[in-house]
């Protein structure tokens, strides 16, 4: 495929480049916000660290971290660093439980997210030939309104389908002939599995690439889609409370997401003691934003557990890449002492041929863990008999002991009786957090 580019000049810009702007914009930066946020001064303050002593990005080490609690207690206007007057957007997370966190935007931070999430739709070979079918939610969450900023910005027709509504849905991407898809990858495979029911197959429909985000999904999970939709799945990753979609994207290696460098410094760090880690372990990922106004953060600690790499991309892109999110420090399972990431039952459930249709559900009775994992069943496997269904769940639960080390009691369940979701999907129930 022919490479494009929405800002050649910085995405392909020599690493030594990217750096001394990263060096000039951190040092701004951290004067704009010892200026204008006190919270963060008195953060600076009580580690006794002075804009003065931050000269390049080697000197990041000595800021303190800002975590999610910290959001929390700020809320709502406590980290803000511009005047209300001069902000015109706010976004919020889709958090459940606690306090929202807040994220706000000046006219210059929503052009620059915009920007972001045009490069990622031109690496997915976006142009303003294409038609691009926003189906991530739009409202306070993030992926709708990034997604839609990039499209416009890109030149694609824009159709603000927003989550839900699938016959809607289905109707414009075929009337409409949508090339480029944008939601969560568990509802593009649930739009592909729809697509299916009405007897379209892949070459039936003319899209040619996903933009898939905001939540954790597989390799197999990709290939799922890719096949069912005939298309090409690049992964998209963000957050709130740095801007939203388009921290980093994929391009087409597929081989991680490339983080736009010029607005956000990536570490990775190892989530119990701190320490910054060498390129290639696995931690915590922690961004510091360069350029946003609002709301600019230094060194959020994101939760997300990934690994970093700066090898030559064939796409010839120079920004560093990160790994798909491998799990969460936080919301890791300890399942009888073992760690479980959801991620890896997803990768045995697809490898056996079942669909990403499951629900994971850990409990705690008699001070023992029960790990149980419901499965849907196709409605090919659903005509078995008894016999083949015991033999089945057997099968998976084998495999799942062979890949987690513990082994949880797998339940196959009829077609199309776990919930599917529009948006991110709700995968596990840990009742352990409830008792
Ligand atoms: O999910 C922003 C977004 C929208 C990203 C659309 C991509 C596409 P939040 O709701 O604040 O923002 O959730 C952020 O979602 O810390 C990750 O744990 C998870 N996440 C986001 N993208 C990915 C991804 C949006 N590609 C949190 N793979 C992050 C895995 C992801 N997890």
């Amino acid at each position: 495929m022919e490479q494009r580019y929405y800002q050649p000049e910085i995405e392909c810009a020599s690493p030594e480049t990217i750096k001394a702007l990263q060096d000039e914009r951190l040092v701004k930066q951290v004067k704009h916000v010892y200026e204008n946020v006190p919270y963060y001064r008195d953060m600076m303050d009580k580690k006794g660290v002075k804009p003065e002593d931050i000269k390049s990005t080697a000197d990041l080490h000595k800021l303190p971290f800002i975590t999610k609690d910290d959001l929390r207690e700020a809320y709502p206007y406590g980290l803000l660093a511009k005047p209300l007057s001069e902000c015109v957007r706010i976004q919020s997370t889709s958090g459940t439980t606690g306090r929202r966190v807040v994220a706000f935007y000046t006219q210059h931070d929503i052009d620059l997210w915009e920007d972001c999430c045009a490069r990622a739709i031109v690496a997915a070979g976006g142009t303003n030939e294409d038609v691009c079918q926003v189906s991530y939610g739009y409202g306070l969450f993030t992926g709708g309104p990034g997604l839609n900023g990039g499209s416009h910005k890109v030149g694609c027709l824009t159709l603000p389908m927003s989550s839900g509504n699938t016959e809607r849905q289905l109707q414009f991407m075929t009337d409409l002939n949508a090339t480029i898809l944008c939601c969560t990858p568990s509802y593009a495979a649930y739009l592909g599995e729809s697509l299916r029911e009405k007897g379209y197959g892949p070459d039936d429909i003319p899209l040619k690439a996903g933009i898939f985000g905001a939540e954790p999904w597989t390799e197999e999970m990709r290939h799922d889609i890719e096949k069912t939709l005939g298309i090409k799945a690049y992964d998209i990753y963000g957050l709130t409370e740095i801007s939203g979609p388009g921290v980093s994207f994929e391009c087409s290696e597929q081989t991680g997401m490339h983080i736009n460098e010029d607005h956000f410094i990536a570490e990775i760090i190892n989530p119990e003691t701190g320490e910054v880690l060498p390129e290639g372990e696995i931690g915590e990922l922690v961004f510091t934003s360069l350029t946003k106004e609002a709301f600019p953060l230094l060194r959020y600690r994101t939760r997300d557990l990934c690994v970093l790499n700066r090898k030559k991309c064939s796409c010839g892109r120079t920004f560093i890449k990160m790994s798909k999110p491998l799990g969460r420090s936080d919301d890791m399972l300890i399942i009888r002492g073992v760690n479980v990431f959801p991620s890896q039952i997803e990768t045995v459930l697809l490898k056996e041929g079942y669909s990403p249709n499951y629900r994971i559900e850990v409990d705690r009775v008699n001070n023992t863990d029960t790990f149980d994992v419901y499965v849907e069943l196709s409605q090919e496997m659903f005509s078995d008999t008894v016999k083949d269904i015991t033999e089945r769940e057997a099968k998976l639960a084998a495999a799942m002991r062979t890949m987690l080390g513990i082994g949880p009691k797998m339940h196959l369940v009829a077609p199309k009786t776990i919930a599917r979701s529009e948006g991110k999907a709700v995968r596990v129930i840990d009742k352990r957090k409830l008792h």
